[in-house]
């Protein structure tokens, strides 16, 4: 398969409330984005995704949309937007939106409508139901199916005003449009046409892969303790989801003769799920974010973290590299702004933090697919724990708290899973510097700033040749730089080695072996014939002098992660 335009780039995600405040109200804004542009052309980055910057009541953080053709005044205006867009372009930058379409604010136009009145000409733009037979309304387990929300609760709203109910699959007030309407499908096709004429260079699509349900609407199986049934058999990559894919990469990007880029939200998606929505030929969507790697330190639930087994971690992005090595593309992410920091998870966010978060990125930056940079982690910016639940602010997070206390957990307890685990690790206040709110703002910031902001800041990072930050910038440039990197193929290497990440790239007569030591102690990588790489060139290393690799292996001090180049050897 020829490699995409897109394989060379990296992105850089920005999460808008938490980047910079140009105005001092404590929330970050679109002017913030203009006086930074430089500090993310100088990282290198190709092109920007911004969260949510539309009109929303904020009830999930923008992720709840009342008007799609705006900006919300707390972000700035359209003039606003279109400065930012015109000085990310005159830098040879790409900006990419946010696609929140699986379901809109309960304050947007069209769902003020729908919930007007049964026979309301948009009441079919949503999933309304009758009360479940034999349940008084309004009562538990009068819901139309059993299914739970993403944000605890049952996925169904009783609306007195009609007597009916509508399904939200996350909050409330984020009902869930009906894609089986082609009204509602053409209104966000025209949506989307309208942003990419202003100018914007793709979209990145929340929750995707659930705009088409079972229309059926069946109960899902109950797990043992759980209160809820399991929906996701009959909403993720749902009938239809393929059919709606290809409608509107033919209603919309078709009809734009330059490179727009796609990157659809896939929540439970399978190897075999985005072969078929990244392949080329079937022009759906250029990748996925899929999310079993991100899963590999949970227990039972997101709450419930286990130590990380590096095992399984390499398992997961070996099974998805080798999967889409000859069809389709891969998105490579460790952090995003529903993930507790990386570096805190996967790294040693302590004594090791530098050379931990450079080696996370080396041994990702370095795989098949394109690279995303969550803003802060080119800094390793680390996991923020909030002393009290007070501090937080995330709504999924708040809603586990009040759900499992409500059942009798400890409140001292849930507060411990949480601070782990919670989205608000991510959405702490980008440090800009090391003077008070991290140069974020000058009044007060809408969520804590991570004190140890004083010590981890951009400043003192772009000032610092051996920081994380300056790291990101020579791996960045080395896809640019190494064809091997974007278009070669992928072999793991010591698979079963707790500490070790390993794996060879290869393509025409290069090949590159990148090895890290993922632990805080010495070790020895016993790579394959490693008499074979020790006239090797050390290509990047986040440490300085490593050993040459010798008959016996690799000698690595703790974290330290190298990728060698050698010519091919056939
Ligand atoms: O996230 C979807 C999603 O899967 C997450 O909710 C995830 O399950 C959870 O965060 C893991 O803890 C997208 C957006 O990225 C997220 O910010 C929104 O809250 C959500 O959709 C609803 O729009």
């Amino acid at each position: 398969m020829a490699t995409p335009w897109f394989a060379t780039s990296t992105v850089y995600q920005i999460y808008p409330r938490s980047f910079a405040d140009s105005n001092g109200d404590g929330v970050g804004d679109l002017r913030g984005i203009i006086e930074h542009v430089d500090y993310l052309a100088h990282l290198g980055v190709d092109v920007l995704w911004l969260s949510p910057i539309y009109p929303s009541p904020q009830d999930d953080n923008g992720y709840d949309i009342s008007d799609y053709r705006g900006i919300d005044p707390v972000f700035g205006t359209l003039d606003d937007f279109d400065e930012l867009l015109t000085s990310v372009h005159d830098r040879g930058m790409k900006l990419v939106m946010d696609l929140v379409v699986n379901h809109t604010s309960d304050l947007h136009p069209w769902f003020v409508e729908s919930r007007s009145s049964r026979d309301n000409p948009k009441r079919d733009w949503y999933w309304w139901r009758p009360p479940r037979e034999g349940f008084e309304p309004g009562t538990p387990g009068a819901e139309p199916t059993n299914w739970g929300s993403f944000f605890s609760g049952p996925t169904w709203a009783f609306d007195e005003t009609t007597g009916e109910y509508y399904l939200h699959l996350f909050s409330r007030r984020q009902p869930d449009l009906n894609w089986e309407n082609p009204a509602v499908r053409a209104e966000v096709y025209d949506l989307m046409r309208w942003w990419l004429d202003r100018g914007i260079d793709g979209f990145r699509m929340d929750v995707i892969n659930m705009v088409s349900k079972d229309v059926t609407l069946p109960d899902g199986p109950v797990r043992p303790g759980a209160e809820y049934g399991d929906g996701w058999p009959s909403f993720i990559c749902g009938p239809r989801i393929h059919e709606f894919m290809a409608e509107m990469h033919l209603e919309v990007f078709d009809r734009y003769d330059r490179p727009i880029l796609t990157v659809g939200e896939t929540p439970g998606a399978t190897v075999d799920d985005a072969r078929l929505f990244t392949d080329p030929a079937r022009r759906e969507l250029d990748m996925i974010f899929q999310f079993e790697h991100v899963g590999v330190d949970h227990g039972l639930t997101k709450w419930d973290q286990q130590p990380l087994d590096l095992v399984r971690l390499k398992r997961s992005l070996d099974r998805w590299q080798i999967g889409l090595a000859d069809t389709g593309w891969n998105s490579l992410y460790w952090d995003n702004h529903d993930q507790p920091r990386a570096v805190s998870r996967f790294g040693d966010d302590g004594e090791h933090r530098v050379r931990s978060a450079k080696a996370l990125a080396t041994v990702l930056h370095l795989q098949r697919g394109t690279p995303y940079v969550y803003q802060g982690e080119e800094l390793g910016m680390t996991n923020t724990w909030l002393p009290t639940i007070d501090e937080y602010r995330d709504i999924e997070t708040l809603r586990h708290y009040a759900a499992a206390v409500a059942v009798g957990a400890d409140p001292a307890d849930v507060l411990a899973s949480i601070q782990p685990a919670s989205r608000d690790n991510a959405r702490t206040p980008m440090h800009w510097d090391a003077s008070p709110h991290a140069g974020f703002t000058s009044g007060e910031p809408w969520i804590g700033v991570n004190p140890n902001h004083t010590e981890i800041n951009a400043a003192a990072a772009v000032a610092d040749d051996d920081s994380v930050f300056h790291h990101y910038r020579r791996v960045i440039a080395l896809r640019r730089a190494e064809p091997v990197i974007a278009a070669g193929d992928y072999t793991p290497q010591l698979r079963d080695d707790p500490n070790v990440y390993a794996y060879l790239r290869r393509l025409d007569d290069v090949e590159l072996l990148v090895v890290a030591n993922l632990s805080s102690h010495d070790v020895v990588a016993p790579i394959e014939q490693a008499q074979q790489w020790t006239d090797a060139e050390m290509l990047i290393g986040n440490i300085g002098d490593p050993a040459a690799p010798t008959a016996d292996g690799i000698e690595l001090r703790p974290w330290e992660a190298v990728a060698w180049r050698r010519a091919r050897v056939r």
